[in-house]
């Protein structure tokens, strides 16, 4: 069904500075016209929304355009970057898309931006630079950074704009992503909607009484103002023209705490009971639509603006009536959403070998440099990575090679700096981000699992990224510094994850997993990284990492393992073979998402005997899922209940001996094969 045509007022999405100067009515107009359509659009969806035809929960934006609109016409929709929140129904229908297309999201249609795997206003267009909010707020800012930062990379005058509520200015990534665009100087525009209230909590309990929002930039030494957006929209656009045109000629970050309201509550569900009597009443009493109407009347004459406002409710009907009859979406496709196709093998130079035999962190290092000599995308970030080479020295001598630019150091903000690279990937970059120690990953759950993970599945953009983490324990380093992360963070839907146990699977992981198009978590046990030394060098067929590795032939059991468990059980092999003689198919797991377990299966079916052996903790371990499928499948060739063998369920204890008892160790996975053998 074709989509009604725009009305003329709307043709124009665009709105130049020297427009306000030299022709300010035709300029209000548009402005006049974009705010009254976002308006009834709000108004409409909540109408829709209490008549069971929209789903989820409605979060309109009416008090919110005399900001939103003005500004997202005079942003440049051809380089700059965006992320709009759930007042920002107005900035969406500027930037880019047709008003059914915005419809079909809310009404959860085939045809929705997301393919209605997300509701509500969880949409964007990364192929525009405009990505996709999750409800956690604050999270977003950073990948506005990065995307902007990627914009800059290649060449182009973009600006950034990211905002968030005055509640969501509590959130620890709000902090990060300003601290880090200030030393980055990346020009990304920081944008408090400060429409007083956060749910029911208004901003007295959000922060300590007498503090402006705005003035917090000055902690991070970039500029701020406030800005009323409540009363004179012609002021509102003059001031946004001026801080983009100044933010884009000094890539510089600034913050505008923006006035704003919010005429229709919290949300479609919100009672409002929470108010002061009168409350709403002097909300409305400040709304900037009548006044700008009233203004538009007095110049262009109350018959042009009704026939503009009849024009714009005619319009918005025949978009609800199209998106009404718009086809429900179907579960076809679901599964297969989650992950991006993995693309083209990358046309690596094969090279010879390295000279000498290369330990894990050896190997890393080349393959990074590899990468960062090969692939002009590429880039790598991470605590003390640059001068210092990182806490393992994986990094050591790059930044001289390849200089900041590609380089280079990050604060201490694990959660804005992997939304900061999400932003870079998202926007045709490929970062590789170091954590110092996996356990600091934990400070990016949300990014991780739920920003990167699900991007694919919500907005079918590929979102290329390495995140390498250092793991695993047996060398003193405290609950801190030790663990295996691998079932925490994969049971999240989008992640792939590959943990190489020998110098060339290091190398060959680290190639695979950068030129896949979708978060690929990187293991790196720790104690690995100087265990041994072996030839690495260009391999063909390097991409086999994504499958299992046989490491040892036998037949009295199959035994999976995977990370530094493997070199453990390869002597643990030997023994048997030596004092039982007992054989064992031995299996290098290599990558734990996703599963390739063909082979394994085979294997179980033969021998009729499963052990598998990890070092991350027993229950809910990785271990659990492996046992549950090896048997569903080959139950019936089962001879015996299969040996799982794992960590205790403690946080890891910090001194030699009582970490010596905590995770496996040759002499007990010995004991246990012999136990459950006898
Ligand atoms: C991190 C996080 N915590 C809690 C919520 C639940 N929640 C959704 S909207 C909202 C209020 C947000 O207030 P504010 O940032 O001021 O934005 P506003 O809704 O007023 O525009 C809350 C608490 C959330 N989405 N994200
Ligand atoms: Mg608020």
């Amino acid at each position: 069904m074709a989509f009604p045509n725009l009305p003329a007022i709307l043709a124009t999405r665009d709105l130049r500075r020297t427009e306000l100067d030299s022709n300010p009515d035709t300029a209000l107009l548009r402005i006049f016209a974009w705010m009254q359509l976002s308006r009834h659009a709000d108004n409409r969806i909540l109408d829709l929304f209490r008549q069971g035809l929209i789903r989820g929960t409605v979060t309109g934006g009416q008090g919110n355009e005399g900001l939103i609109v003005p500004l997202a016409l005079l942003a440049d929709k051809a380089i700059d970057v965006v992320s709009f929140t759930h007042r920002d129904l107005g900035g969406h229908l500027i930037w880019s898309g047709h008003l059914v297309d915005h419809l079909n999201q809310y009404f959860a249609n085939a045809a929705s931006p997301t393919l209605a795997r997300e509701g509500n206003i969880h949409h964007g267009d990364p192929a525009n630079r405009s990505f996709p909010m999750i409800s956690h707020l604050g999270a977003m800012l950073s990948v506005v950074a990065g995307g902007t930062d990627s914009q800059r990379r290649q060449g182009k005058p973009a600006v950034g704009f990211a905002f968030f509520g005055d509640g969501s200015s509590s959130t620890g990534d709000v902090h990060e992503t300003m601290n880090l665009a200030a030393l980055l100087s990346l020009p990304v525009i920081f944008v408090i909607e400060n429409n007083g209230y956060a749910y029911s909590t208004p901003t007295c309990e959000q922060f300590a009484a007498g503090t402006r929002l705005y003035q917090r930039a000055a902690g991070y030494g970039i500029e701020s103002f406030a800005l009323d957006c409540t009363t004179d929209i012609a002021h509102v656009a003059r001031s946004l023209a001026e801080a983009i045109e100044k933010v884009r000629a000094t890539s510089r970050p600034l913050l505008i705490e923006a006035q704003t309201l919010r005429l229709r509550g919290h949300a479609a569900y919100d009672t409002g009971d929470y108010l002061l009597p009168g409350e709403s009443d002097g909300f409305h009493a400040r709304d900037p639509l009548p006044k700008l109407r009233a203004r538009l009347v007095a110049s262009a004459g109350a018959a042009r603006i009704e026939a503009i406002e009849a024009e714009l409710n005619a319009f918005l009907e025949a978009c609800v009536k199209i998106a009404h009859a718009t086809p429900r979406p179907t579960p076809a496709g679901l599964e297969a959403g989650v992950f991006a196709a993995p693309g083209a093998p990358r046309p690596w130079q094969p090279e010879p070998a390295a000279p000498a035999p290369l330990n894990v962190a050896q190997a890393l290092n080349l393959g990074l440099k590899k990468i960062l000599t090969e692939r002009p995308e590429s880039l790598i970030l991470g605590q003390d990575i640059g001068t210092y080479g990182g806490a393992f020295k994986v990094t050591e001598h790059l930044l001289k090679e390849f200089g900041r630019p590609r380089v280079f150091n990050t604060p201490l903000a694990e959660s804005a700096c992997t939304g900061y690279a999400i932003g870079l990937a998202l926007n045709g970059h490929r970062p590789i981000e170091e954590f110092q120690f996996a356990d600091f990953a934990t400070e990016a759950t949300t990014q991780i699992t739920l920003n990167a993970a699900t991007m694919h599945f919500r907005s079918g953009a590929a979102c290329p990224l390495v995140l390498r983490l250092p793991c695993g324990g047996g060398l003193t380093f405290g609950s801190f510094h030790s663990q295996e992360l691998e079932s925490t963070f994969l049971s999240m839907p989008g992640l792939k994850g590959l943990y190489p146990s020998t110098p060339q699977d290091a190398f060959n992981a680290l190639l695979a997993a950068y030129e896949d198009n979708n978060p690929v978590l990187l293991f790196e046990h720790k104690a690995l990284y100087r265990r041994g030394r072996a030839p690495v060098g260009w391999d063909p067929d390097y991409r086999a990492v994504w499958q299992p590795r046989q490491v040892r032939t036998g037949d009295f059991a199959t035994l999976v393992t995977y990370g530094e468990m493997v070199h453990f059980a390869e002597e643990a092999a030997e023994y048997f073979a030596g004092e039982y003689e007992r054989t064992f198919d031995l299996f290098d797991l290599r990558a734990l998402a996703p599963l390739r377990l063909d082979a394994i299966h085979a294997s179980v079916a033969r021998t009729g005997r499963l052990i598998v052996l990890h070092e991350g903790r027993r229950t809910h371990g990785f271990g659990a899922e492996l046992v549950a499928r090896l048997t569903e499948q080959n139950f019936a060739k089962l001879k015996a209940a299969p040996l799982r063998i794992a960590s205790l369920d403690l946080p890891v204890p910090f001194a030699p001996e009582l970490e010596h008892a905590f995770r496996p160790t040759k002499e007990k996975i010995v004991d246990a094969i012999a136990a459950w053998m006898g």
